[in-house]
């Protein structure tokens, strides 16, 4: 999976990079022939963006909800420090309860990373940027058992996709 992801990446850098070239390469030519467009097509045109807008702002209210992706918990939540860097997380434990309130401080060694939680069905139940200089706490209680993976989801280098690590949650006694 993760390597079919990375083989897509690549293909489309190569293509924004091929369309670079292009434009680069016919960029000598001058077209005058700016006339031609009429005031149909921007009437078109105005209508066309106006619409595009609707439909961006309709789909991203739609998705938020619920917003923030994060559960509220309890009074005093068990901190787990959870360090980033390129490209591995360090987090002082991996192990969790259902029902169990956690606090996550998020921080980094280097540069920018996101940091993710997906339970077992590979769906995002929280997550919260790992930033330099500061430490980012993020409210957790897990809901299912379960592996639960830890992804990056801020592009930050190379291996970024290997930045994977395995939280365990066990059903409360
Ligand atoms: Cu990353």
């Amino acid at each position: 999976m993760q390597t079919t992801v990375l083989s897509i990446s690549l293909l489309g850098m190569l293509l924004v990079t091929a369309a670079f070239v292009f434009a680069i390469r016919n960029s000598k030519q001058r077209n005058d022939d700016y006339g031609a467009v009429s005031a149909k097509a921007y009437g078109i045109r105005r209508w066309w963006m106006i619409t595009v807008c609707a439909v961006g702002i309709v789909a991203t209210v739609a998705t938020l909800t619920p917003f923030p992706l994060t559960a509220s918990t309890g009074d005093n939540p068990r901190i787990i420090k959870a360090v980033s860097g390129q490209w591995y997380w360090q987090l002082e434990d991996t192990t969790a309860t259902v029902g169990e309130p956690i606090q996550y401080h998020v921080s980094t060694v280097d540069v920018n990373h996101g940091f993710a939680i997906y339970n077992p069905n590979d769906r995002i139940i929280a997550q919260t940027q790992a930033m330099p200089g500061y430490i980012n706490k993020l409210n957790v209680t897990f809901t299912e058992p379960g592996k639960h993976l830890v992804r990056c989801l801020e592009y930050c280098g190379l291996a970024h996709h290997s930045m994977i690590v395995e939280i365990q949650v066990s059903e409360a006694n």
